[in-house]
């Protein structure tokens, strides 16, 4: 067998033979589901009479085949492992074929398969082919009409996309009913989910005054989860009318909630399919964040409905064109509907730890890669949440009301088209009249633009001097950058007034608070009549997904950390004076010098937890200290024990400072109101529950005492879940057991608890985490063909960071043993996982060897093209 090979983008070329019309019948059975597909066909107009017709399939079983109703002799066709090939065909003409495939033999989770019994499909990117011959490529369009057949009993709800138009009864017990969806659409927005399902219906009204009926479908169980994600999706709904005109356009919208998913939800049109964990939400099942989480991914999906399906990419290299948009829409949203400040500082805080570690490590790509081998290792942090960024730059740079009429000309001009990244930017352009040429370097270039910054005040002349330099540092495959179009917002903030100074650039009053373009490699930006020295503020809001360096003393840390008019730049402010103080702690562990804590980090915290409690949501952000993998990312060369050691520290100096104020937040915070998910209680809980963190990490008596009754109050799954988690990551195992029994024997029946069971166990800084792994994996509700469970236990026993790096290798071996299984029964899933292990580099000699010898394994089996690619890039 040769070596998968990659595709390129500069290989595109438009489809020979379009689709205009689909119809499929399904007759479903577990083991032999027979699929008949007709397909009206016809070839390009520029298309050579002689271009030979060629349709992917793969695991397809080829029953019977026919161009306008005369079967195809044997000689006419050829079908290997990858698809069909019929040599002459006419121009306009009617493909029908018939083939069988297997759902229950689906462990990929692409295709049609089974999760708990009932039948679902997932077929973006690339999934359709395992369903039927069909030109599987998202500038191909056709309007659907699908039949779906099963058995009465077993499958009393069937569904597919668009509206329902028929049903009936057949012989045998069984049943149909079709679906016509009049929206062309590519075949990976195609849908089809059949079961025992139930379903919560509601019914919103367009602002054209049309009814639509919304219905979630779940299992029996599962009824009393989906007001959340009801509610959500009316809000989403109501939210793209205002923010961006658009509204849904057919009269049904469902979702249906399944166990077994690769991703989070997807945006089938009219029929999305969502991961369980990513739709149900119960006060005593999930957390805030949950519930959040639910909230943003309904949304998400929901959003697609136009940027994603309305308008298409043209090819999977344009993956970002609805991803970036479609994020950056639902962080718009989320922001509105909950604290925004917030929203920016979380998704920022994910941003700047989980992408720029993707931007330097061996996978590195740019927002719009130029090859791939398998496009579902693409549906990555770059793609999506840097080219959310990107678009957010967008939306700064030609201001709200042009990206309104951008966004307005883009979904009117494309709408029914499959469509690329320069199609979006010149909507942008042309409605705001700038020149986007350099600014395209960005879905280009891969690789964190770092920001030197520098910065002299002029007494004498009242001048500000700024100079920034810009570079990107090279990764796989380009080796030299240019320079990037980068929208620095900023102010300059006076050390008498504590104010923000009036800012003159250049002759001009530019404000306050500005945006600067750099656009050269280095520029000096000279700021007249500046009455005060100044701390500058830079990258207000985060305006550009940049690394800045600015040597900020920690005086300077702590002023901005109080006077900065940005929300955003003050909580940074105190992330970059933790920083500052836990590099010095990092450096005395490795010297095995006495540690001392930076009084400077905790006059900080007791001014915060002195001041004015006006925004708790903010409040409980500022205290929470960096995470030991921001912390990392900050490392020349990360050891992982150090970073622990000193965040510890970090965590107990401050809670033996501050134990009396920590108490008194707790008391302030605690309510006795029925749950809700509202940005008040939400913040309350977040403020009580950092400082109950922080009482615990020195086992304070009294913390210990509020810590089990919150747990035995059982009063929400937020409380529940911290006051465990803090348990069992304490020393107290005699506290910890007994409550992590009852959770688990409490919980048993309901797998979305099980999978927090598993996280909390398996992320405690003990030693013992690995053994709790092994034995957990034989744990009844565990499951590798399940990837939430997968995640939850694994997933997360990789983040563990002083577990999964022990020194002996056997986390990493453990690791690698899992992603060999998964190679086999689910590779998208597979190398995902490998993620933790590709990034060797950043780590000691020893543990790089002990790394490597485990991505060296792996590549000695027979990999899928998903693993292959990952692991050949990490060790390239
Ligand atoms: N388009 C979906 C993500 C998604 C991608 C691939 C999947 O299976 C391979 C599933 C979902 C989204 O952005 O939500
Ligand atoms: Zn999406």
């Amino acid at each position: 067998m040769s070596d998968p090979q990659p595709v390129y983008l500069s290989d595109y070329q438009p489809p020979a033979y379009r689709v205009t019309h689909t119809e499929l019948t399904f007759d479903l059975d577990p083991a032999a589901t027979r699929v008949k597909a007709r397909l009206l066909m016809e070839r390009h107009p520029e298309a050579d009479a002689n271009t030979p017709l060629i349709l992917n399939g793969e695991h397809l079983k080829l029953i019977a085949l026919s161009i306008d109703a005369t079967p195809l002799e044997e000689a006419a066709y050829q079908v290997d492992a990858e698809g069909l090939r019929i040599d002459q065909v006419p121009e306009r003409f009617m493909l029908e074929s018939e083939v069988e495939i297997a759902p229950q033999e689906n462990t990929a989770l692409e295709g049609l398969y089974q999760s708990n019994g009932m039948y679902c499909t997932q077929c973006e990117a690339e999934g359709f082919r395992r369903i039927t011959f069909y030109p599987d490529r998202p500038d191909v369009m056709a309007t659907f009409k699908v039949t779906v057949i099963g058995d009465q009993q077993r499958e009393p709800v069937l569904l597919a996309n668009g509206n329902p138009v028929e049903r009936g009864e057949l012989d045998g017990g069984r049943h149909f009913a079709t679906w016509e969806d009049p929206h062309p659409k590519p075949c990976y927005l195609f849908a089809l989910v059949a079961g025992d399902l139930h379903s919560v219906e509601d019914h919103f009204t367009t602002m054209s005054g049309r009814d639509v009926t919304l219905q979630i479908w779940v299992e029996k169980d599962n009824l009393d989860k989906t007001e959340h994600a009801m509610a959500s999706l009316k809000r989403a709904m109501a939210w793209d009318e205002k923010a961006y005109g658009r509204e849904y356009d057919l009269d049904l919208f469902m979702i249906v909630a399944v166990n077994d998913f690769n991703m989070g939800a997807m945006e089938n049109k009219g029929l999305n399919i969502f991961n369980s964990a990513a739709v149900l939400t119960h006060p005593h099942t999930a957390t805030d964040a949950a519930f959040q989480n639910v909230e943003g991914i309904v949304a998400h999906e929901y959003f697609h409905n136009w940027s994603g399906n309305r308008v298409t990419c043209r090819d999977w290299f344009q993956l970002s064109l609805k991803e970036g948009f479609t994020v950056f829409r639902d962080q718009c949203f989320s922001a509105d509907t909950n604290s925004a400040p917030v929203k920016r500082i979380q998704d920022v805080s994910f941003f700047r730890t989980a992408q720029f570690a993707e931007d330097a490590g061996p996978t590195a790509h740019p927002i719009r890669p130029d090859h791939f081998i398998e496009i579902t290792n693409f549906y990555t942090l770059t793609i999506y949440e840097k080219g959310a960024e990107v678009v957010r730059m967008l939306r700064n740079l030609v201001g709200e009301e042009s990206f309104r009429r951008g966004s307005d000309l883009y979904f009117e001009r494309f709408d029914g088209q499959a469509v690329t990244i320069e199609d979006f930017v010149s909507c942008m352009a042309e409605a705001s009249g700038e020149d986007f040429s350099q600014f395209m370097r960005w879905y280009s270039q891969a690789g964190t633009p770092e920001i030197d910054a520098h910065g002299e005040y002029d007494y004498v002349h009242a001048k500000y001097h700024l100079t920034l330099r810009q570079r990107t540092p090279a990764t796989p495959g380009q080796p030299d950058k240019l320079p990037l179009h980068i929208p620095v917002r900023m102010g300059l903030v006076g050390t008498k007034s504590g104010q923000d100074l009036a800012m003159t650039l250049n002759g001009e009053k530019i404000g306050k608070d500005a945006v600067i373009h750099l656009r050269d490699e280095e520029q000096t930006f000279v700021f007249t009549d500046v009455a005060e020295a100044p701390v500058p503020s830079l990258l207000r809001e985060f305006s550009a997904p940049v690394k800045l360096h600015y040597p900020y003393s920690r005086e300077d840390l702590a002023f901005l950390l109080t006077h900065d008019s940005d929300g955003f730049n003050r909580w940074d402010a105190g992330q970059r004076l933790a920083l500052l103080a836990l590099d010095d702690l990092i450096a005395a562990h490795r010297n095995g010098v006495e540690k001392v804590m930076d009084s400077r980090v905790t006059d900080a915290f007791r001014v915060l937890l002195s001041g004015p409690m006006n925004d708790k949501a903010v409040l409980a952000e500022m205290l929470t200290l960096p995470s030991e993998a921001y912390i990392a990312e900050q490392q020349p060369i990360v050891d992982v024990d150090a970073i622990h050691a000193a965040r510890e520290f970090v965590r107990q100096s401050l809670a033996v400072a501050l134990r009396d104020e920590f108490l008194v937040i707790y008391e302030a915070n605690v309510t006795e109101e029925p749950y809700a998910p509202t940005p008040e209680q939400i913040a309350q809980r977040s403020l009580k529950n950092i400082a109950l963190s922080y009482l615990m990490s020195i086992e304070d008596e009294q913390g210990l005492a509020l810590c089990e009754t919150q747990f035995a109050a059982d009063h929400n799954m937020t409380d529940v879940r911290q006051a465990l988690t803090l348990l069992v990551h304490s020393d107290r195992d005699d506290l910890a057991s007994p409550a992590l029994k009852a959770f688990g024997e409490k919980w048993a029946h309901d797998p979305l608890v099980m999978d927090q069971w598993f996280t909390i166990q398996v992320s405690r800084p003990q030693a013992d985490v690995l053994d709790r792994v092994k034995y957990l994996m034989q744990h009844p509700a565990f499951s590798l063909k399940n990837p939430n469970k997968v995640r939850a236990l694994i997933g997360a026993f990789a983040q563990n960071r002083v577990n999964f790096h022990r020194l002996d290798g056997q986390g990493y071996q453990l690791l690698a043993d899992v992603v060999i299984e998964l190679n086999r029964l689910n590779p998208e899933i597979a190398a995902r996982l490998i993620t933790p292990l590709t990034r060797w580099q950043r780590f000691d000699e020893t543990r790089q060897a002990l790394m490597r010898s485990q991505l060296e394994r792996i590549k000695q089996e027979p990999l899928s093209s998903n693993v292959y690619e990952v692991v050949e890039k990490a060790l390239a």
